[in-house]
């Protein structure tokens, strides 16, 4: 018989059956859902002053939240930021907006004043939920900036500077006063940006619908592939504008019921002191924080007994080193979960943490998770591999993003016509199911998990008046994972140093994307079409 073998595809799926998943609630009322079970359990925990919510006073503050930014003229369909460290006024915050169908851009608080600003326009941001020592940077110093006060609400949950409003004001709104909405569960209702596979960051829509199915392919069923259980307290250390930790720790917990313990920031002796005081049993994680448990001498000084779960993702976590921290934490079970944020965000997941959990081998990032498809495409032909074959991963399902916001050619280009977005990742799929990814295609670095788009300092480079060309790749770094560095043709006859460069970008950027090394050289290898041909850089660096 005659085969095309083009119209074939292999799919891969998870080994947990299929589940029904919602597919009409907005999100707040999913993750809400089965409060009445646990509403006088603990919910959040601010690690910094030990002041605790229950399940029932979160629901009632996010719900006067809601009011109050509705007070403040936030209606449906519109934007708010969050530009904040964890606490628990962005959970209040979140939900709040959610209840008032409006949507949530987060944002790093780090950022500079160009970077929020940039965020700020192409979201059409309102108002901006921050913290009082980050105002200054959304003061305009140039004249080029919209205004506080003006042109957009800030509102501060420390004491408010000039022309800002304390968070209390809006927290302290009567519930009653929500005004009803009907969301359509394709509306959006988180707005990151991710630059994806390609170019500058971009707004990633997030709908109600692609985050209640995330969340159930994790916490719903029978069988959870991410069983967390009411008793749980799950760490969050990880930055809930990033939405590893704004799913996985936070939304996955609301659901389930399980405790979140809030941190500020990673420092190792708070973080050692309240895993230990407040008894963490899950401990969702990234590389170099994985690095930390497993090397760092004070680590033996602390009772970590308690922790029954470490998570990581968001980038690769060798064997070596999983086997390494194994010895630290030997009660408890390791894995990894493989997310992007466009994918709404997890494709995979340790089936390691299922209820009824499945042997898992180190260094795999996961099963493609329940209610979903994962195809591995060689890149070149785009016709779909079957298993130890590496490709190109491809994820379809009801959790990916709905697309880019205003930016139908970069969702055209990540989502097909059938509905798989390609993420461009490359890995393949073992005899177990489990997925091991072996390199990326695409140009994001991600140092410690952090996004660098080389896009973003090609553009910035290119602003110099004595770089004539600039290419960004990443190079391998042991702690970080991977760091920016810059190759550059200096314009005619003009001195630059690597110092200078290095200067010039640190001033622009939050600390991640700073470069860490600037090769001059005489010419950017590029292709017949002007593409930066990054791999033949790569190769240069991985031979240097
Ligand atoms: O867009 P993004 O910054 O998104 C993330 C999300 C990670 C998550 C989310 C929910 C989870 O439960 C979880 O465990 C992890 O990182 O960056 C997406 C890119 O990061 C790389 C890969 O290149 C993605 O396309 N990446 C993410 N996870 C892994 C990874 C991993 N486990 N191993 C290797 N690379």
């Amino acid at each position: 018989s005659i085969e095309n073998p083009s119209s074939e595809t292999f799919v891969f799926r998870s080994k947990l059956p299929d589940i029904p998943i919602s597919d009409h609630l907005p999100l707040h009322t999913y993750c809400f859902e089965k409060i009445s079970e646990f509403s006088e359990k603990t919910c959040l925990i601010t690690g910094s002053n030990g002041r605790i919510y229950t399940f029932a006073e979160t629901h009632l503050i996010c719900q006067k939240t809601a009011a109050g930014l509705s007070k403040l003229g936030i209606k449906q369909g519109d934007v708010i930021m969050l530009l904040l460290q964890n606490c628990p006024e962005f959970i209040f915050s979140f939900i709040g907006a959610s209840m008032l169908g409006a949507i949530s851009t987060t944002a790093n608080p780090f950022y500079t004043q160009a970077e929020i600003f940039k965020q700020f326009t192409s979201s059409r941001t309102k108002l901006i939920i921050t913290q009082s020592q980050y105002v200054e940077k959304l003061r305009d110093s140039t004249g080029n900036f919209p205004k506080i006060g003006e042109d957009f609400i800030v509102v501060t949950i420390d004491d408010p500077p000039e022309n800002c409003i304390h968070f209390s004001v809006i927290s302290d709104a009567d519930e009653r006063e929500i005004p009803s909405v009907s969301i359509d569960p394709n509306d959006p209702v988180v707005l990151p940006y991710s630059s994806g596979t390609t170019g500058f960051p971009k707004g990633v829509i997030l709908t109600h619908k692609s985050l209640i199915s995330s969340v159930a392919q994790q916490v719903d069923g029978e069988n959870p592939n991410l069983y967390l259980k009411s008793d749980d307290v799950v760490l969050c250390v990880l930055p809930l504008f990033h939405i590893y930790s704004l799913h996985s720790v936070l939304l996955c917990s609301l659901r389930a019921g399980a405790g979140v313990l809030l941190m500020q920031k990673f420092e190792i002796g708070s973080l050692l002191d309240l895993i230990q005081r407040f008894r963490v049993s899950v401990a969702p994680v990234v590389p170099p924080l994985v690095i930390a448990l497993a090397k760092n001498p004070m680590v033996e000084s602390f009772d970590l007994s308690s922790i029954r779960m470490v998570l990581s993702g968001a980038a690769p976590l060798g064997k070596e080193l999983q086997e390494a921290l194994k010895s630290r934490v030997p009660q408890a079970v390791l894995g990894q979960g493989y997310g992007m944020t466009e994918a709404g965000p997890v494709l995979a997941m340790s089936l390691v943490f299922a209820k009824n959990p499945f042997p898992t081998k180190s260094g795999s990032c996961g099963t493609v998770v329940r209610n979903a498809e994962l195809k591995v495409i060689d890149p070149e032909t785009g016709l779909t591999l079957r298993h130890n074959q590496p490709g190109e991963i491809c994820i379809r399902g009801p959790q990916i993003m709905k697309g880019y916001l205003n930016d139908m050619d970069a969702t055209a280009s990540t989502i097909d016509v059938e509905g798989w977005l390609h993420t461009g990742d490359i890995g393949y799929v073992d005899d177990d199911e489990e997925i091991f990814i072996v390199d990326r295609v695409k140009e994001l670095i991600k140092f410690k998990g952090f996004q660098v788009p080389p896009a973003e300092l090609e553009a910035l480079l290119l602003s110099h008046p004595s770089i004539a060309d600039a290419a960004v790749v990443p190079q391998k770094d042991n702690v970080a994972g991977e760091v920016p560095v810059a190759f550059i043709v200096r314009s005619k006859g003009l001195e630059l140093t690597e110092e200078a460069v290095k200067e010039f970008i640190a001033k622009q950027v939050v600390f991640y994307k700073r470069l860490h090394k600037v090769y001059f050289i005489h010419a950017i290898p590029k292709s017949p079409s002007g593409k930066i041909l990054r791999k033949d850089l790569r190769a240069k660096l991985a031979s240097a």
